[in-house]
């Protein structure tokens, strides 16, 4: 169970290094073979492939975030996601009934913990078939999405990549279109389908996303299953291909493409372990160029059913990756372990995905094999919460993990926690904007920010939001503080607005971190647009905003909102947005509205602005010409807060 090595989900052979000068250059070998990357510490790396041809890339940088920017440039931005995918998200394996889901949804809210999204995972299935559900268990399923859906929530369900054969003749229609399409992946010859066995009752064949064909075939049954339940995205698995076991039947023939001289350091050493056979055919050729290729096929028609089928922007959530799956998907790290060291590992991932173009990422929050533990889950909650995709998903027969189902003491955590999250989506929304249309990543290594300063260079248990907001998360058992480095820069106390001392610059400073707290930093020199949160966002979508102007040691900041109907599938394409930039210096603030397509806001007003810095108390404060003062203005040593309407905010 615990391997010291396995093989991934995915495959990216691309790495981004920063130079002893702090120049940095990134390399991408565009090979979908089986492969070994060797670092030495030379320091030299080896590729090894088995196939292919040597198609190298190589981005000059100089910084960081250039890097990501011309390989996104190269290989396909990211997709833009909706708004309502970066709240937060449920789901589990073997929720086993409905009422269950029902039970844990009505839990959630009794404690009002924001939730955008409830998933459905195979039990939602009859008999875990495809484009079906279990009328029994799951009696009352379509009704019940429409009522999450008025609730202004959104419902995700999960799809797997294989298509039982065994169904009685003229009882599964999307096994027998496929039969006869012809759309299967094949044996050697060509021509029978290759046959293995997954969750589907007997066994299974494979749908060829390389293909033409088959992606018709999968875009007219998921649309067409919408109308049975009314999803608004795909949560795509089992995309590696995943087979139980080794090749399909009857096990893999004797030659040079299931047995090549050289294997790389893979699980068993074996290409065919737990998938299918090296030289099944597909369409772009034989499974053993293709087979890193599976996920990534899959993932262009999936985001066209999604579009077709909902009208919106899609979702889709895929397990496997290749390189430019970001463009139509968003990614979770897969099956992690309720385990500290897992917890941990969970940044690192999100930071690579960040490289990959791949922003829209996290892990399973609290774990998903394993029991999680309260501390663990609820530290889990704490660092999950600032995961780009932002989903607390457990394994089946695990015990129950959702944030409501501690007591109120976790809830009560967990929703202030996210309440932050909620408060900071339009900054977060706006990182997603700029790495859809500039490639930048959303979350990033402090290196990125700070590349000459090589005490960053290490860093993977802290990570930052764009340039301007650190997340520093308990990563360790008992522990009620945490060290924190602190690169040169203004950095402001999220929760009290107090800035960090000079002294603190360049070191590893210990930080409270009761329970209830993870430490979270802001950076001068930025400006956060936020807005006050809801329990989901269709409702903290029609709050006021506000804007968060953290100073440099200059006085001054700059930043940006960008604001569409968040989830309309070619605002920016058809400009129907509004993108303002901010700028403070001198005292002032200035608004240049760059582009005012999105009539949406017209409605919406900013009640509070917040300055962090200020160094001694203003006479006055101006708004377009007229005075505020009284209570609407509060001074504090470190900064000021304005607030400009007397809304009542229900969750201050
Ligand atoms: O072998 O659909 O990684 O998230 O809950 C398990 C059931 C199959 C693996 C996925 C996991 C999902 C589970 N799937």
């Amino acid at each position: 169970m615990f391997q010291t090595f396995a093989n991934l989900y995915g495959v990216h052979p691309f790495y981004m290094c920063i130079e002893s000068d702090s120049n940095t250059h990134g390399i991408l070998l565009l090979n979908s073979n089986a492969q070994d990357i060797t670092l030495s510490p030379n320091p030299s790396l080896t590729f090894r492939t088995i196939g292919g041809i040597l198609d190298f890339y190589v981005f000059l940088g100089p910084t960081p975030e250039n890097v990501v920017q011309q390989y996104t440039e190269a290989i396909g931005r990211p997709h833009f996601p909706s708004y309502w995918s970066l709240g937060f998200q449920l789901s589990r394996y073997g929720y086993g009934s409905l009422d269950v889901v029902k039970k844990t949804v009505d839990r959630m809210r009794q404690y009002g913990i924001p939730y955008d999204v409830q998933y459905g995972d195979i039990d939602y299935m009859e008999r875990r078939l495809d484009f079906t559900y279990d009328k029994e268990n799951y009696a009352g399923l379509p009704e019940y999405i429409q009522q999450l859906k008025k609730d202004g929530m959104h419902y995700v369900i999960i799809l797997d990549p294989f298509l039982s054969k065994d169904e009685a003749p003229g009882t599964y229609r999307s096994y027998e279109l496929g039969q006869e399409m012809g759309i299967w992946v094949n044996n050697s010859d060509g021509v029978t389908p290759a046959v293995g066995k997954v969750w589907p009752p007997g066994d299974s064949v494979f749908p060829d996303y390389t293909n033409p064909r088959t992606a018709d075939w999968w875009i007219q049954m998921c649309v067409e299953f919408k109308t049975v339940l009314d999803y608004d995205g795909l949560w795509i698995d089992m995309n590696e291909p995943a087979n139980f076991g080794t090749g399909q039947y009857p096990g893999c023939a004797l030659n040079d493409l299931n047995y090549p001289p050289y294997v790389p350091r893979i699980t068993d050493y074996s290409l065919a372990q737990k998938t299918l056979c090296p030289d099944s055919k597909t369409y772009l050729g034989d499974h053993y160029n293709t087979h890193s290729l599976f996920g990534w096929s899959q993932t262009p028609p999936t985001f066209t059913a999604v579009q077709k089928a909902t009208g919106k922007r899609a979702f889709v959530l895929s397990r496997s990756t290749f390189v430019g799956s970001g463009k139509y998907a968003g990614h979770w790290l897969g099956d992690n372990f309720s385990r500290w060291k897992d917890m941990h590992m969970s940044i690192i991932g999100m930071l690579e995905f960040n490289l990959f173009g791949i922003p829209y990422i996290g892990a399973d929050i609290c774990g998903f094999l394993l029991d999680t533990t309260y501390e663990l889950c609820l530290r889990w909650m704490q660092l999950g919460s600032f995961y780009p995709f932002s989903r607390n998903h457990n394994g089946e027969g695990q015990t129950e993990q959702d944030p409501a189902v501690f007591g109120a003491e976790f809830a009560e955590i967990s929703r202030s926690t996210l309440l932050i999250r909620y408060t900071l989506l339009p900054y977060l929304y706006t990182l997603f904007f700029d790495s859809h249309v500039h490639g930048n990543t959303v979350v990033r290594g402090l290196m990125h920010e700070f590349t000459s300063d090589h005490q960053t260079h290490g860093i993977d248990t802290a990570f930052l939001w764009g340039p301007a907001f650190m997340i520093t998360p308990v990563l360790q058992e008992g522990a009620r503080s945490v060290e924190v480095y602190f690169p040169e820069a203004s950095w402001f106390d999220y929760y009290t607005g107090d800035e960090v001392p000079a002294s603190w610059h360049r070191k590893y400073v210990s930080v409270d971190a009761p329970l209830d707290k993870i430490p979270l930093f802001l950076r001068g020199g930025y400006i956060l647009p936020t807005q006050a949160p809801a329990t989901t966002t269709t409702r903290s979508r029609l709050n006021p905003f506000g804007l968060i102007i953290a100073l440099d040691e200059r006085g001054e900041a700059s930043g940006s909102l960008f604001w569409d109907d968040g989830d309309s599938i070619d605002s920016i394409e058809k400009e129907v947005y509004f993108l303002a930039k901010y700028t403070f210096s001198e005292g002032q603030m200035r608004t240049n509205i760059v582009k005012n397509g999105y009539r949406g806001v017209d409605s919406l007003i900013y009640n509070t602005v917040q300055v962090l810095g200020v160094t001694s108390r203003p006479n006055a404060i101006v708004l377009n010409g007229n005075v505020i003062h009284g209570k609407d203005l509060q001074y504090q040593e470190n900064g000021v807060r304005v607030v400009l309407t007397n809304y009542e905010n229900d969750f201050s």
